[in-house]
């Protein structure tokens, strides 16, 4: 034992660093939270999705008119059932009218109207790039909404792949899955 203290030597300095270096490492292996982001951003695109079925299925069920210029807003003629009529994106649709709730924006169907479900402006993907974003599509007749998710939790709980589309790289909702491919 050592009676006078003269401070660490390097050597257990470094040993300290490593234990440090060692515990941090495993903290971020057990936490990681990269993944607690992507799944709070996941959380947010399946409370998204579920909020905008909701108020579609209201704005359909409510609105008078026929089924084209409800789910294709402000369009006329007649659909070709399977047939994209109508398309939306919220990465690619211009910025300055993407999250009009009015019809006009992303999603092709007048929200605004409706007293039921109040969608005051449109939600887009909480990374909203090239790889993340929101796709609407219609026939006329039924439609579609297209989103990413990206967390280990959704990927391997099958959320994608077990939605009952045809794509199981994009988790889908809608009337009719087989609109978008
Ligand atoms: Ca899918
Ligand atoms: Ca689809």
């Amino acid at each position: 034992m050592r009676k006078n203290a003269r401070g660490f030597t390097l050597v257990e300095l470094l040993v300290v660093i490593a234990i440090i270096a060692i515990l941090a490492a495993v903290v971020v292996l057990i936490i990681n939270p990269l993944e607690l982001m992507r799944r709070s951003r996941d959380a947010a695109r399946l409370t998204d999705l579920a909020n905008l079925q909701q108020a579609i299925n209201v704005a359909a069920q409510e609105a008078t008119g026929s089924g084209v210029g409800i789910l294709c807003f402000g369009q006329t003629g007649n659909p070709t059932p399977g047939t994209v009529m109508c398309q939306g994106n919220t990465n690619t649709d211009p910025s300055s009218t993407r999250r009009n709730a009015d019809g006009t924006g992303w999603v092709k169907v007048n929200l605004s109207s409706q007293q039921s479900v109040s969608v005051p402006t449109l939600p887009v993907d909480p990374i909203n790039n090239s790889t993340y974003n929101y796709t609407y599509a219609s026939d006329g007749q039924s439609w579609e909404i297209d989103a990413v998710l990206e967390s280990q939790q959704q990927i391997n709980a099958g959320r994608m792949s077990n939605d009952g589309g045809n794509n199981p790289n994009v988790y889908e909702v809608g009337s009719n899955l087989l609109l978008l491919p």
